[in-house]
């Protein structure tokens, strides 16, 4: 944990720090920036969010990012991309941020975010208890009302890290995301939920790996643009790709997957970002500014590539 008030991309921020930076982020940029509030977590934080659009009539894009706790460079990522579209005079940059709707969450899971900068750095899941167990919170990514529970992608034992809850959308902070993404999803078609760790671009489904989703092809197509797009920067950095199921594990009820099947958004990925396990979810600070450029080119490319679909 850090002292609340120096927010930078050479260290991990505290919620407050974040909150801090985008009230400032706000002020400064009122045209074209406007916040947004997702819900209340089961603590009463409010889970908040930033939109950039600098002119009507863009494709929107939406970035769900820390929905858990310990992946700490997913926010890192997300803010650091905030400032680049506002602040870089790079022609690629500019072009990816004014010809989309950006549409932000840095922290969905406030609760469990705090939860790892104050008492227990490797926590996952949410933190509103369970009326059946003293384990306390759910897996927020296996708690969309899609596929939910199905095929062993979820368990019903709530001490486990990935407990999919008493019931779809029993989390306050998923079901609030839920209503977000349904009162945008006319105006997006690609939904990006960021998460850590391993390199990889993971398609829907999750919840099988007996079938893939009808633009499997075109998925897979724009994973790669990701991903070749990440070679060309000399990190050395590699990201496969695949369905959720097909190449890591099943999951159901995850954000892909509940966005691409119940909300029709085509363009749905998780993208887990470094590293490949050396420090896992602790990766130290220095690689924030590499992952996060990795993010933006590997972004830029996955746009680009869309517009060929
Ligand atoms: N990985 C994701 C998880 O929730 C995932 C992987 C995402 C699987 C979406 C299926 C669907 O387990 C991490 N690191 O959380
Ligand atoms: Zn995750």
């Amino acid at each position: 944990a850090s002292r609340d008030g120096s927010f930078g991309w050479t260290k991990y921020n505290s919620l407050a720090e974040i909150d801090a930076w985008l009230d400032g982020i706000l002020a400064a940029y009122p045209t074209i920036t406007e916040g947004f509030i997702v819900g209340q977590s089961y603590e009463g934080r409010t889970i908040r969010g930033i939109k950039i659009s600098y002119k009507s009539n863009n494709p929107g894009v939406l970035i769900e990012s820390n929905i858990h706790a310990r992946e700490w460079i997913t926010s890192a990522t997300a803010t650091w991309l905030i400032n680049e579209f506002l602040t870089s005079t790079d022609e690629l940059v500019r072009d990816l941020a004014e010809n989309h709707d950006w549409y932000i969450v840095p922290v969905l899971n406030v609760d469990g975010f705090v939860y790892t900068h104050e008492k227990d750095r490797m926590w996952r899941k949410t933190r509103q208890p369970s009326e059946i167990s003293s384990c306390i919170g759910a897996d927020p990514n296996r708690n969309y009302d899609s596929h939910w529970m199905e095929n062993e992608g979820a368990s019903s034992n709530p001490c486990a890290e990935d407990y999919g809850g008493p019931k779809p959308f029993s989390e306050p902070e998923i079901q609030a995301m839920s209503e977000f993404v349904i009162s945008i999803k006319d105006k997006i078609n690609v939904l990006l939920a960021f998460h850590s760790y391993s390199q990889l671009l993971l398609s829907p489904y999750g919840h099988t790996k007996e079938e893939f989703p009808p633009n499997f092809d075109d998925m897979m197509e724009v994973a790669k643009a990701y991903g070749d797009a990440v070679e060309s920067l000399p990190y050395g950095t590699v990201y496969r790709y695949g369905s959720a199921a097909g190449i890591l594990y099943p999951a159901s009820g995850a954000t892909i997957d509940w966005a691409y099947n119940e909300q029709g958004v085509e363009i749905s990925y998780t993208i887990e970002f470094r590293d490949t396990g050396r420090y896992g979810f602790i990766l130290p600070p220095v690689h924030i500014i590499p992952n996060a450029e990795e993010a933006l080119i590997g972004i830029a490319a996955l746009l680009e590539k869309c517009k060929d679909l």
